[in-house]
C-alpha cells in the first residue's frame, strides 16, 4: 500500500505566497491534495512559522464557524481555529488599506483578552476566570481561495481565512458582562448592515473560548495571558470596499471601528 505524504511546507508556502501577492488559488482539496484535519492544522502552523520568520509575533487566536449564521454562509459546519499575529492588528479607529487584499469581508465578534493561561478541558467558570477584558471586535477575512469557497480542511490550512482584526477597548470581565444575550450592530458608513446577539455564538461566547482551549490542546498548544481570542462571527460577514467606515457596537461593551482605504 502506498501512502501519499502530505507536503506540509509546500502547501503552506502556496497559501503564504497567495497572501503576500494578493492572488487567489484553487482549493487545495480540489487540486488533488488529500489531507486530514490534523494535517491541515500542521499546514496552518507552517504558514504561521513563515510569518514568524519574517518577524511577525503571535498575539492571539481566533475561533471560526461558531454561529449558525456563519455556518450557513460558508457551508462548513465544524468549528475551526486560526492564529493571529501583530501584523494583522488594525488599531481601533484606525485604517486598513485594501490594496493587498483579494476579496475582503468584515464580521462582528466578541473578543476576550486573557489575564491567565488556559489549556485543555476547562469549565465555563474556569474559562471565564481566565478572561481579563471583554471587547467588541471586527474581523476582516480574506480567503486565499477562489470565490471565497472552501472545504473544512482548506480553510483550516488557510489559517481560517484570517487577514486583519480590530479590538475595541471593551470592559473588564470582573465587572460582570451579560453575554448571554447582548445586542450587536454592525454599520458601514452609518447604515446598519448586520444585527445580532452574542447568544449567536454557542449561547455565550465563553463556550467558544472553552472550545479554543480544548482544540489547541489537542495539537499541543495553550492560550497565554495577554493573548486575544476572537470568538467567531455572530452574523454573516459582509464584503468590504475601499473608502468605508465600519463600526460594531455591542450592548454593554461599547464599540470598535476602522476605515478602509484603496
Ligand atoms: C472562515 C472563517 C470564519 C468566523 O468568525 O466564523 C470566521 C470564513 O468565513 O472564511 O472567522
Ligand atoms: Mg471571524
Amino acid at each position: 500500500m502506498s501512502m501519499k505524504v502530505v507536503d506540509v511546507d509546500s502547501l503552506a508556502a502556496r497559501l503564504d505566497d497567495a497572501t503576500l501577492q494578493a492572488h487567489r488559488v484553487p482549493m487545495l482539496s480540489a487540486s488533488g491534495e488529500t489531507f486530514s484535519e490534523d494535517e491541515a492544522y500542521r499546514i496552518q502552523r507552517a504558514g504561521v512559522a513563515r510569518r514568524e520568520s519574517r518577524g511577525e509575533r503571535l498575539v492571539g487566536m481566533k475561533m471560526g464557524l461558531t454561529s449558525r449564521a456563519k455556518i450557513k454562509q460558508m457551508g462548513v459546519a465544524m468549528p475551526i481555529y486560526g492564529h493571529l499575529t501583530d501584523a494583522m492588528v488594525v488599531a481601533d479607529g484606525g485604517s486598513l488599506s485594501l490594496a493587498r487584499l483579494s476579496h475582503p469581508r468584515v464580521e462582528p465578534e466578541v473578543a476576550f483578552i486573557l489575564g491567565r493561561d488556559l489549556q485543555g478541558a476547562v469549565t465555563p467558570q474556569q474559562a471565564w476566570e481566565a478572561v481579563a477584558w471583554v471587547c467588541p471586535a471586527l474581523e476582516i477575512l480574506d480567503s486565499r481561495y477562489e470565490n471565497f469557497k472552501f472545504n473544512l480542511v482548506d480553510v483550516i490550512a488557510d489559517n481560517a481565512s484570517s487577514s486583519h482584526f480590530v479590538v475595541g477597548t471593551g470592559v473588564p470581565a470582573r465587572d460582570g458582562v451579560p453575554l448571554e444575550c447582548a445586542g450587536l450592530v454592525m454599520e458601514i458608513d452609518g447604515a446598519v448592515v448586520q444585527t445580532g446577539s452574542t447568544a449567536a455564538v454557542y449561547d455565550h461566547p465563553v463556550r467558544s473560548l472553552m472550545l479554543q482551549a480544548a482544540m489547541l490542546a489537542r495539537h499541543g498548544g495553550a492560550l497565554r495571558a495577554g493573548q486575544v481570542v476572537l470568538t467567531g462571527g455572530a452574523t454573516e460577514a459582509v464584503p468590504l470596499s475601499p473608502g468605508r467606515w465600519v463600526r460594531v457596537t455591542v450592548e454593554g461593551l461599547g464599540e470598535a471601528s476602522f476605515r478602509t482605504t484603496e
